[in-house]
């Protein structure tokens, strides 16, 4: 209990909270009447702002006390401001951005949702995702400044480089950091940027070409062409496939993977053996397929190479030929043989059929037909076997033939097609003939008469004169 009262001043004081912007300043004279615990309530009006503050205070100084019967202990209250403008919706985003790789740059934007109090600066650089710096852009990195204003929008512009190769659809990323206050923090810090590829479409893949070889080449080589730079490389496989031509007989099989790395107008070559064997044959053709990919940026546009193999083993000197034969009449039969020049693939078959010349069937011989079976051997023979009547007449010296169709194989062809069988005839000789008789009469009996008589039977029967 102070005898008399007393005054004191009071004012307000800056801290980190400033007069007029976060409270008002307020400055008087409290007046006590000297009981003890008396009380006096100093009330400062506080600015409730929008901005984005940290935790601030400011000061009420006690001074000019006009009694010096007590002293003050403590002259200074302190005000401690929270602020409630921060929390969960503030803060920096970086956006997004779709590009095609022949816009020349991408665009990302950093925004700031509240108003942070003395504004701040945050740093940026570029990263490599799938997209590679330089070569698919240019990276960059540099620190931004904000005036600290809700809405505020800062823009990075990041070079992006059209090249000529066909490339899968790429991201790189910005990422913000050290961010320089703590008022607010980073929403979102990875803008994403992706970039689609502009060099791929039709035009682009690979080939295999076609190849005619004669088969004593040795080899055949087909092509696989690459059309487009496919960044990264790739791979494919290969493998013969037969079509007429069969493996192992006519060539040699194969596979194996193809390694490119990726340059237009690069081309793997494949070397296939071929069979140079002794068999006549067609003309033959195998496959070389393209398979397994390894790369979804081209496709494969012709897959199939084809291989054709011309034969180099007919010609003049192969084929059929039938013999000829003579015979006597009395042998019972005549044989012909077929003959093959040249190995056949597959065999094949030729019919035969008699056909009469001079001779005439059922007469002179039995009429004959049927289909030979040849396995395609060169040198192999098959025999025609026809037989002969045996008669009594006197005839000329008579031919037949076997004449030979339908070959079921173009691989060769028939030289030689009719057989001829010529039959010397065994009924005449010395004892056949003509004789005429003689006779005596007499004078009395008017006429004479004398015979011509045929030893042996003449064939077609004759005339002959007479003349007294
Ligand atoms: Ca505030
Ligand atoms: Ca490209
Ligand atoms: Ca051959
Ligand atoms: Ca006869």
């Amino acid at each position: 209990n102070v005898q008399g009262g007393f005054s004191v001043d009071y004012q307000t004081a800056d801290g980190t909270a400033i007069a007029e912007d976060d409270y008002q300043s307020q400055s008087g004279t409290l007046t006590f009447t000297g009981t003890t615990e008396e009380s006096h309530p100093i009330t400062v009006s506080i600015a409730d702002d929008t901005l984005i503050e940290p935790t601030e205070r400011l000061y009420v100084n006690l001074s000019n006390l006009s009694t010096t019967l007590i002293g003050i202990n403590d002259s200074q209250g302190e005000i401690t401001i929270e602020d409630n403008d921060g929390g969960a919706g503030n803060g920096l985003t970086i956006s997004d951005i779709t590009v095609n790789e022949g816009d020349g740059t991408a665009t990302v934007q950093v925004t700031l949702t509240g108003n942070v109090q003395g504004g701040f600066s945050v740093d940026y650089q570029t990263a490599d995702g799938t997209a590679i710096a330089e070569g698919d852009y240019q990276s960059q990195s540099a620190t931004l400044t904000f005036t600290g204003d809700t809405g505020e929008t800062k823009e990075i512009e990041v070079l992006i480089n059209d090249d000529a190769l066909i490339e899968p659809t790429e991201r790189l990323y910005v990422n913000l950091s050290n961010l320089s206050t703590t008022l607010i923090g980073i929403n979102d810090s990875q803008g994403e940027i992706t970039i689609e590829d502009n060099d791929g479409g039709a035009g682009n893949g690979l080939t295999i070409s076609d190849i005619t070889v004669n088969e004593g080449d040795g080899t055949a080589t087909v092509q696989v062409t690459l059309t487009g730079n496919v960044q990264g490389g790739f791979s494919v496989d290969y493998q013969t496939a037969d079509g007429t031509a069969i493996a192992e007989d006519d060539y040699q099989s194969q596979s194996a993977t193809l390694t490119f790395t990726g340059d237009t107008g690069e081309t793997k070559e494949i070397e296939v053996s071929i069979a140079d064997d002794t068999l006549i044959e067609p003309t033959e053709r195998l496959y070389v397929n393209l398979s397994n990919l390894s790369t979804t940026l081209i496709g494969i546009n012709d897959s199939q190479g084809e291989i054709t193999i011309e034969d180099n083993d007919g010609g003049a000197g192969n084929g059929l030929t039938i013999s000829d034969i003579t015979v006597n009449e009395g042998d019972g039969t005549a044989t012909v043989q077929v003959t093959l020049t040249g190995n056949v693939q597959g065999g094949f078959s030729v019919d035969y059929q008699t056909a009469d010349g001079t001779a005439i069937a059922p007469d002179d011989y039995t009429v004959q037909s049927a289909t030979l079976t040849f396995t395609g051997d060169t040198g192999e023979t098959k025999e025609i076997e026809v037989s002969i009547a045996d008669d009594t007449l006197i005839e000329p010296t008579e031919r037949l033939y076997v004449n030979l169709s339908n070959l079921s194989t173009m691989l060769i062809g028939i030289n030689d097609s009719q057989g001829e069988i010529t039959i010397e005839d065994n009924d005449g000789g010395a004892g056949n003939g003509l004789t005429i008789s003689d006779i005596t009469v007499n004078e009395g009996d008017g006429t004479a008469t004398v015979q011509v008589t045929l030893t042996g039977n003449v064939q077609g029967g004759f005339s002959v004169d007479y003349q007294t």
